[in-house]
C-alpha cells in the first residue's frame, strides 16, 4: 500500500506536496519522494525512510515550480532499496514522472514487451517502473511534439489494455500536466479536489480524502473506474472514462485499516463504516452467546477503537482504553555482534492494570493477519490480571494473499490460512474468537447511504476481480517473496558481518 498526491498550483507546490504526504504516512513509511516541475526542468528528490526524514531545507529549496507529484511507500519483500522510492523518471517523451499505489498482476509479460516490442529499459524490478514505461510507450505512440488532453486519455485508454491489477496513478508530463488515474476496477482509492486563491483555482489529486480536507482543498470526487483526470500547467481541467468495461470493486480492506477514519472513499466514510462493522459485531455476539459474561469491551489502538467504541454501546458494556499506545518509538539499531531485532509489541503497547485485573475482557482489533501481534497481545491482558481474554476481529478470516498493493503475499504467513476459527483462536490463545461474517462487513461498507455491492473481498474469499489470479500465479509470488526476503536478510547479516570483522 503507498499514498500518492498531484497538485498543479499557482506557486510553488512543494510545501503543500510535503504536507499532504506527511496526511498520508500511514500509507507507508518505508519512502518518500517528490518530484516538482518549473520552466521545463524537474526537480527530485527522495529516498528511504519517513517523509520528516527524506526532505530537509535544502531539498525543499531545490523542489521548485506550480506543479508536481509526491509519494509514500509501504515496504514490500522486493522493495527496499532507495532505487525503488517513487517518483519514477523516463525522460521520452517529454520527460515523464509517474508515482503508483497497488500492484499489477501481469508485470512479468509487461516487462518482456518493454524490453522486446517497446524497446525500453527498464532499471528496477518495481511494477510501477513497469507501467510508467508503458504509459510513457503509449503516449510517444501519438506521436505528437506537443500532446493534448486527447492524448493523453488514448494512453490511458492504452494502459488499461495492456496493464492488469489494481492502480491508482499520478503522472507528470513536464511542461504539460498532471494526469490522475483509476485502474477499470477502481481497486485502489483516488480522488480530486480544487482550492480557490487569489491566483486561480489549484488542483490536487489524492489517495485519500484526508488530504483535501487538510490542506484547504474541497473534495470534487472519486475518479470513477478506468476514469483519467487531467490537469493541464495553466490550470485547466478534463476528464474521460478511458476503460471500455469499467465496473466499481473497490478494495474493502482500505475501510478496515487502510485508510485514515476521517477519509471519504467512493462516497463512503470510512469513519461510519468502522462504526456500522462495530455494530454487526455487536449483533453477532449476542446471536451466539446471549448470555455472555462480557464485562469490559477494550480496543487494540489505533484503528480498531471506532468499532469497538460501537460494538461497547450495542452490547451496552463498558468501554474502556486499556492499551497505551507510544506515539514516538524510535529506530532500532543493530549493534555489533547482534542480529536485528524487530520491537516487540511491550515496547509499543502498555496495559493499564486496573482496567484488566479479574475482569472477562473483549479485545477489539480491525483484523488478525499473521496472529504474532494478537497473541503477545491476549498474553498482556492475561499478565494483567484478566479472568477470560474474548478476542473479536472487526475484519473476517484472512485467508488469502492479497495481490492488488497491500502487502500480503504469501497465504502461508497468514493464520487463517486453511484454518477454523477454534483453530486461531487455539493458537493465539484467546478464550473466545468471534470474527465478522463477510455479507456484515459488505453490508457495514456498502450499505450506507452510498450503496456499492461490489469489492474486492479476495483477501477473505479468495476471489480475484481481475480474473488473471490462479493457484500458479500465487505460488509465483509466494516463491518471489521467499526469495526476496532470503536476499534482504542475507543484506542484513553481511552488515551484521562488517560490524563484526
Ligand atoms: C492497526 C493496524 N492493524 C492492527 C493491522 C495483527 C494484525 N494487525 C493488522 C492489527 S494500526 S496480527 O493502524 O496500526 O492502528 O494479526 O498480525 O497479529
Amino acid at each position: 500500500m503507498c499514498g500518492i498526491v498531484g497538485i498543479v498550483g499557482k506557486s510553488n507546490v512543494n510545501q503543500a506536496l510535503y504536507d499532504a504526504l506527511t496526511v498520508l504516512q500511514h500509507r507507508g513509511q518505508d519512502a518518500a519522494g517528490i518530484v516538482t516541475s518549473h520552466d521545463g526542468r524537474l526537480f527530485l528528490r527522495k529516498d528511504n525512510g519517513l517523509v520528516r526524514d527524506v526532505f530537509h531545507q535544502r531539498h525543499m529549496q531545490r523542489l521548485v515550480g506550480h506543479m508536481g507529484i509526491g509519494h509514500v511507500r509501504y515496504p514490500t519483500a522486493g522493495s527496499s532499496t532507495s532505487a525503488e522510492a517513487q517518483p519514477f523518471y523516463v525522460n521520452s517523451p517529454y520527460g515523464i514522472t509517474l508515482a503508483h499505489n497497488g500492484n499489477l498482476t501481469n508485470v512479468e509479460q509487461l516487462a518482456k514487451e518493454i524490453y522486446e516490442s517497446d524497446l525500453r529499459h527498464v532499471n528496477t524490478s518495481s511494477d510501477s517502473e513497469v507501467l510508467l514505461n508503458v504509459f510513457a510507450h503509449e503516449l510517444a505512440q501519438r506521436g505528437k511534439l506537443q500532446p493534448t488532453e486527447e492524448d493523453v486519455f488514448a494512453a490511458v485508454t492504452d494502459v488499461h489494455n495492456r496493464c492488469v491489477g489494481g492502480y491508482a496513478v499520478v503522472a507528470m508530463v513536464t511542461g504539460y500536466g498532471i494526469v490522475g488515474f483509476r485502474d477499470p476496477h477502481g481497486i485502489r482509492p483516488i480522488v480530486f479536489g480544487q482550492r480557490h486563491t487569489d491566483e486561480g483555482v489549484e488542483y490536487m489529486i489524492a489517495s485519500e480524502s484526508v488530504s483535501l480536507d487538510v490542506l484547504g482543498f474541497t473534495l470534487i470526487r472519486d475518479l470513477a473506474p478506468g476514469e483519467a483526470v487531467y490537469i493541464t500547467e495553466d490550470g485547466k481541467l478534463h476528464t474521460r472514462q478511458c476503460a471500455t468495461n469499467p465496473s466499481l470493486t473497490p478494495c474493502i480492506f482500505e475501510h478496515v485499516y487502510l485508510a485514515r477514519p476521517d477519509s471519504i472513499i467512493d462516497g463512503v466514510s470510512v469513519y461510519k463504516a468502522r462504526l456500522r462493522m462495530g455494530e454487526k459485531l455487536a449483533e453477532k455476539i449476542l446471536r451466539e452467546r446471549p448470555d455472555h459474561d462480557i464485562d469490559v469491551v477494550i480496543p487494540i489502538p489505533d484503528t480498531s477503537r471506532t468499532a469497538a467504541l460501537e460494538l461497547a454501546n450495542h452490547l451496552g458494556v463498558k468501554f474502556r482504553e486499556g492499551f497505551v499506545k507510544n506515539r514516538y518509538i524510535g529506530r532500532t539499531f543493530i549493534m555489533p555482534g547482534q542480529a536485528a531485532r524487530k520491537k516487540s509489541v511491550r515496547q509499543k503497547l502498555n496495559a493499564i492494570e486496573l482496567e484488566f485485573r479479574g475482569k472477562n475482557v473483549m479485545l477489539v482489533d480491525d483484523s488478525i493477519v499473521r496472529g504474532t501481534t494478537c497473541k503477545q497481545i491476549i498474553q498482556m491482558a492475561r499478565e494483567a490480571g484478566a479472568k477470560n481474554v474474548y478476542f473479536c476481529s472487526a475484519a473476517p478470516a484472512v485467508r488469502f494473499p492479497n495481490v492488488y498493493g497491500i502487502d500480503m503475499p504469501s497465504a502461508h504467513e497468514l493464520i487463517a490460512h486453511n484454518r477454523s476459527t477454534q483453530d486461531v483462536a487455539d493458537l493465539i490463545g484467546a478464550d473466545w474468537l468471534i470474527y465478522q461474517d463477510l455479507p456484515d462487513l459488505i453490508e457495514a461498507v456498502g450499505g450506507g447511504k452510498i450503496k456499492i455491492d461490489k469489492f474486492d473481498c479476495a483477501v477473505f474469499d479468495g476471489q480475484y476481480v481481475t480474473g488473471d489470479v490462479d493457484e500458479a500465479y500465487l505460488n509465483k509470488i509466494e516463491q518471489a517473496r521467499n526469495d526476496a526476503s532470503k536476499v534482504k536478510t542475507q543484506a542484513v547479516s553481511a552488515i551484521i558481518d562488517l560490524y563484526n570483522n
